[in-house]
Order: structure tokens, then C-alpha cells, then sequence
């Protein structure tokens, strides 16, 4: 029989934990088919964060380190100045990277460290139980904002990508979604992108992928992609915030 599509090698063959309609998974597809296409799956290091993905060191299939709560990007410093030919990269939640991390994560940019950072931003902690995070949207309920996130009280949500694009040591920063085929292939191009340009020592690069948490949002599948690509994106722009490439 031919085979005509077949699962990457990235991924190891543990069944993912994630919730069904979450797509945390999809998001791990795609790193670990751009590090099988790019050729450095065996001198790949992930830097594990804590959340959702706190497992993920067992799905993909790369050495890996667990950091703690929002200091992958510190560990992840250490791994690649002691192992420059390693490719080290982050995978963080917006509780993780905008909330306990923000001071690791700039100050990691600010270095200009050649690592990939992605960063899923599902407006929400989805491991403990829905509550607020630093890109809960205006108004969105969760376990902590029952009334709806108030700005008045609980700030404007923090763009994360846009803040990035002002540190000067950002080489590359990106914003894609997973709400459809198109916006995953998108995504996929993105995460692509960084790695390439970690592989060819450019710097710092992060793809932020708006996410879904439809048990935390408490909707169903369906209408969590429908809530990424309506609500999610026109908060927060898709696009190259930062590319120094093209400069
Ligand atoms: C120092 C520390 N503080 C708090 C926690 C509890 N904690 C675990 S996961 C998490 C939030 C995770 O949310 P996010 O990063 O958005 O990832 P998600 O689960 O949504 O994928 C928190 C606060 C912890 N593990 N360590």
C-alpha cells in the first residue's frame, strides 16, 4: 500500500493529555514537523514551561528540559550559550510568558539570545482552572473575572507581540492563529521562520499562536475556533510585528 501522509517523527507516540478540542496539539504538530523538515530534530532542545504543555517534554521527540513557572527563557539562555550548535527553543502559555515570565522573556529578548520562543496565548490559565491571565480579553468571564475582565479595575489585556517588537534585540516576532486550514498553514510558515532563523544565527524570534481553551471558555470546539478568529484576532492584529530581516 502507499503511504501517502504518515505522523512526523517529532512527536513521539505517547497520546497527547490536552482536552479534546484544544489545540494546544495542533500547535505541537506543527513544531515538531518544521523540526523534522529543517533537519535538527536530533540537536533540538525544548525548554518545557509550566501550565497545559507542562508535559510536553513527553510528546516531543527531542532532549527537553522542564523550567519553572515562566523561566524557560532564562534556562533556555543557559542551554544555548553553553551548547550554541543546539537548537533551543521555548514553549510557553501567556500565564507562563506575560504573567510570572514577562521579566524573563524581555529581559531574554532585550540579550538578543538566538532562541525560538512559542508562545501560546489562549487568554486564559488553562491548567488550574480558567482563571484570568494577563491576555484575558476585555469583558471575557473566567473563574477570577465571573463579571467579565473590567479594564477599569484589571488593565487592558497586554499584547504581547506588539511589546516584543519594541525591544531592540528581537530579530523576528509574528502573530498567527489555529482557527481554520488556512491559519495553520500560516502558522506553520511562521514557526518555521524562527527556527530558520535560529539555524542561521539571527536571534531572537518569537510566533505567538492565539489559541483555544474551550473548556476553560466554556464553549464548544467549533465555536472556540469561531471565538479565536473573531474575538482573539481582532483584539489582538495577526502580522510580522518585527522582522529585521526585511529591513
Ligand atoms: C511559581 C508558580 N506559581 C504558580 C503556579 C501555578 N500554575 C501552574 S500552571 C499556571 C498557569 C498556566 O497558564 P498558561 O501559562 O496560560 O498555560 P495554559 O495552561 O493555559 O496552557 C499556574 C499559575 C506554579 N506552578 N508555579
Amino acid at each position: 500500500m502507499t503511504v501517502i501522509f504518515k505522523k512526523t517523527k517529532g512527536l513521539t507516540d505517547k497520546p497527547l493529555t490536552y482536552c479534546p478540542g484544544c489545540t494546544h496539539g495542533i500547535i505541537h504538530r506543527l513544531v515538531a514537523e518544521v523540526l523534522e523538515e529543517l533537519n535538527v530534530l536530533d540537536r533540538s532542545i525544548l525548554i518545557a514551561s509550566v501550565g497545559c504543555s507542562v508535559m510536553s517534554y513527553d510528546f516531543f521527540n527531542c532532549d527537553s528540559i522542564q523550567a519553572a513557572h515562566g523561566r524557560a527563557p532564562a534556562v533556555a539562555t543557559g542551554v544555548k550559550r553553553v551548547r550554541p550548535d543546539s537548537i533551543v527553543f521555548t514553549y510557553q502559555g501567556d500565564g507562563d510568558l506575560a504573567s510570572i515570565g514577562t521579566g524573563e522573556i524581555v529581559q531574554a529578548a532585550h540579550r538578543g539570545e538566538n532562541i525560538t520562543v512559542i508562545f501560546v496565548n489562549n487568554a486564559i490559565y488553562g491548567m488550574t482552572g480558567g482563571q484570568m491571565a494577563p491576555t484575558t480579553l476585555p469583558g471575557q468571564i473566567t473563574t477570577t473575572s465571573p463579571y467579565g475582565r473590567d479594564v477599569k479595575t484589571q488593565g487592558e489585556p497586554i499584547k504581547v507581540s506588539e511589546l516584543m517588537a519594541t525591544i531592540p534585540g528581537t530579530y523576528y516576532v509574528e502573530r498567527v492563529m489555529t482557527a481554520d486550514p488556512v491559519s495553520v498553514r500560516k502558522a506553520k510558515t511562521a514557526i518555521k521562520k524562527a527556527f530558520q532563523n535560529q539555524v542561521d544565527g539571527k536571534g531572537f524570534s518569537m510566533v505567538e499562536v492565539l489559541s483555544s481553551c474551550n473548556i476553560g471558555w466554556g464553549l464548544n470546539p467549533v465555536d472556540s475556533l469561531k471565538y479565536i478568529k473573531e474575538d482573539m484576532a481582532s483584539y489582538f492584529p495577526l502580522g510580522v510585528y518585527k522582522d529585521k530581516g526585511k529591513i
